[in-house]
């Protein structure tokens, strides 16, 4: 905490903390409260109230440039704010969780365009949520948790840079996405317009297990985990544009409405069914790559599949969507939150 007066750091006091008053500046000669608090690492400002939630959520979002990450990102928090019975009700910490959301909801929803790729390079901070539980509302009391959410560094992935590690280590779930799209014997099935319209970057083969790979190595780097140990941590695979190969799904539950937010849980023999849907599909279409570096690194019972569409539908032309009707975007984050207690199993 700084000074708002004088500018220095400030360590509040026990009675400060217990009665959660802002503390004052114990410099000589100054009258200044410490209302801001900085990180001690990166001096950057924090939310004066980053330290009252009753839960801290933190996840990283990961996957090849152009995987559908920005788009996913900001479908599913569109959808957590608008969908009619959504019982947790998000609102931005900060200004610049606020402005980055503000601008992409309005390309998505309002100019009905996807999101254009992040310029290569440059490395947006993580966005800072909070979620407010009605369900558990009482009469003076609602519980609130702080979600933070790093919206990763694409192919970047293979060269870390310190800060993005950083975040992928502290991150309780890794949201690694996976473009089917990007699959070698994928693309030449698909549509020339879907696929033109619904990709922005070329890959090399096994890009997406390679990136898989590097993320892993860098966990374990970070935790000082020998190559041969299976990281211990809660990993959603997350398959996204399902629309553009929905055909070779037929009736799948996958396709069919998310069942999580009407039953006010997490339906886990729903999440079962579509876990080897999406296993069976990718094994399928000989992508046993990706799933050979998500199985050898990672322990088995932390990791989920699921499948998602931020658009519901192709885009219907270049920088161009017809109706937005997101598809699951909801169901990995009803995971975590269901891991967090927060919401029941059913
Ligand atoms: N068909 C289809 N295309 C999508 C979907 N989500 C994203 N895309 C396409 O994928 C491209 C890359 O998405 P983006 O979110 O920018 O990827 P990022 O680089 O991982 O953040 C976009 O230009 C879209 O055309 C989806 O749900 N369905
Ligand atoms: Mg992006």
């Amino acid at each position: 905490m700084v000074c708002n007066s004088c500018g220095a750091p400030v360590v509040p006091t026990k009675a400060e903390l217990l009665l959660k008053k802002t503390p004052r500046c114990s410099r000589t000669g100054c009258t200044g409260y410490a209302s801001e608090r900085i990180c001690s690492y990166c001096n950057a400002a924090l939310p004066p109230d980053i330290m009252s939630y009753s839960k801290y959520l933190r996840f990283s979002i990961l996957g090849i440039t152009g995987s559908g990450k920005t788009n996913f990102l900001t479908t599913m928090l569109h959808e957590l704010r608008h969908s009619p019975d959504s019982y947790l009700v998000p609102s931005p910490m900060d200004d610049l969780t606020k402005a980055m959301f503000e601008e992409n909801d309005t390309i998505i929803y309002s100019m009905h365009e996807p999101v254009p790729a992040t310029p290569a390079g440059s490395m947006p901070p993580p966005q800072l949520w909070r979620l407010k539980d009605k369900n558990k509302m009482t009469g003076i009391y609602i519980p609130t948790y702080s979600l933070t959410i790093f919206d990763g560094a694409g192919e970047d992935i293979e060269h870390i840079d310190p800060v993005v590690s950083r975040y992928i280590n502290e991150s309780k779930v890794l949201v690694i996405l996976i473009d089917p799209l990007a699959l070698p014997g994928v693309a030449s099935t698909i549509e020339e317009d879907i696929l033109n319209w619904s990709t922005t970057a070329d890959h090399v083969n096994d890009a997406s297990a390679k990136m898989v790979d590097g993320i892993a190595e860098y966990v374990r780097n970070n935790c000082g985990l020998p190559p041969g140990k299976l990281i211990n941590r809660d990993v959603a695979v997350v398959f996204t544009k399902i629309d553009a190969v929905k055909e070779s799904f037929g009736s799948a539950v996958v396709m069919k409405p998310s069942p999580h937010q009407a039953k006010k849980g997490f339906d886990k023999a729903d999440a079962n069914a579509v876990d080897a849907e999406i296993r069976d599909w990718l094994l399928s279409r000989g992508e046993t790559s990706f799933l050979d570096s998500i199985d050898t690194n990672f322990k088995s019972n932390k990791v989920r599949f699921f499948g998602v569409s931020s658009f519901g539908q192709p885009p219907t032309g270049n920088s161009q969507l017809g109706k937005v009707m997101p598809h699951r975007v909801l169901d990995p984050l009803y995971w975590m939150l269901s891991k967090e207690g927060i919401i029941p199993t059913v």
